[in-house]
């Protein structure tokens, strides 16, 4: 991890060094945390943050499903992403912005914890690999299920990541780049940090939020953006068997950008090699995050 000089804590910057928490903080043992994770390209115009309010607003939103008082409005936590960046000198990089409970409250009645915000900049590549994002990574559908809503709200919750690891460690233990998982009804959910396309006979499709899955800025924009460019998008319950005779699936979110699966469960995904909606999706993701699309550039935000 190339990490960057300053965090932004609680309010200003400060060195790498000094970002530190008590063993005492709440979120340390209880998972009461939100977080987002933003990704700052190097665009047409210069250095720019991808979607950034979309991301502060749905950090803002999770906060709320966990009654946490963020202290900030989505104003001050956007000028504070772009500082962070700029403070560091990055051309481009991954901002992870955090709302956590910290001191005042131990047990499961958090209240009288403070909040504490800070937010991390740091080079990240390939989520999936270089070789996983040019030609493709294999996955398997995991053993263990994706959290259902009526257990936890939508949110991007750090609580709820220990589920995404469980399924990610057996994975990559096992061999294969990446879990797939299924919701308690059995219906394709999500993998364990990314959503799920799908493009059977032309159609692109993708589980609703109901199967489980997270909101992804990512996802919203690929449907964007490969609507717009004239595919068909349908949200739809996805189930295991549909993942073997599709023509072709990908994954998508901030980290992962737009990630073909050429394998799955050990069978080939169509031929085996990225397919061409999924290689039009790639590209227009891409012209869109560096600012090649003038339809899109509201979505990008100069630091
Ligand atoms: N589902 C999950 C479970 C998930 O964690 C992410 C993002 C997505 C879908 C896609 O969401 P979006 O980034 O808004 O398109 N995972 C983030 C963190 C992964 C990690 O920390 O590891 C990310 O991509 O930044």
């Amino acid at each position: 991890m190339d990490t960057a000089k300053y965090i932004w804590m609680d309010g200003r910057l400060i060195d790498f060094e000094d970002a530190n928490v008590h063993v005492l903080t709440h979120a340390l043992h209880y998972g009461t945390g939100v977080f987002e994770g933003i990704r700052a390209y190097e665009a047409a115009g210069g250095t720019a943050v991808f979607r950034l309010r979309e991301h502060i607003d749905r950090m803002i939103r999770s906060a709320k499903a966990y009654q946490m008082d963020v202290g900030y409005t989505a104003e001050e936590l956007v000028e504070a992403c772009k500082e962070v960046v700029r403070a560091n000198g990055f051309r481009s990089g991954y901002i992870r912005p955090i709302v956590f409970l910290g001191l005042g409250a131990l047990g499961l009645d958090p209240r009288g914890a403070s909040v504490q915000v800070a937010i991390i900049t740091w080079q990240w590549g390939a989520y999936l690999g270089e070789d996983g994002i040019r030609n493709g990574i294999r996955v398997k559908v995991s053993s263990w299920r994706r959290f259902s809503h009526d257990a936890f709200p939508n949110a991007k919750a750090t609580g709820t990541y220990i589920n995404s690891i469980l399924a990610k460690r057996d994975a990559v233990t096992d061999g294969y780049d990446e879990a797939l998982m299924l919701n308690s009804d059995g219906a394709v959910s999500e993998g364990s940090g990314e959503n799920l396309f799908l493009i059977r006979d032309g159609a692109v499709y993708t589980p609703p939020l109901s199967a489980g899955c997270l909101d992804g800025v990512t996802r919203n924009a690929v449907m964007t953006l490969l609507s717009d460019d004239g595919h068909r998008i349908v949200e739809k319950v996805v189930h295991r068997s549909d993942l073997y005779y599709c023509d072709e699936l990908f994954m998508t979110g901030t980290a992962a950008e737009v990630t073909p699966i050429r394998e799955v469960d050990n069978r080939p995904v169509g031929p085996g090699h990225p397919g061409p909606v999924t290689r039009r999706a790639q590209q227009i993701y891409a012209d869109a995050y560096t600012g090649k699309l003038d339809a899109y550039s509201h979505w990008l935000s100069y630091i």
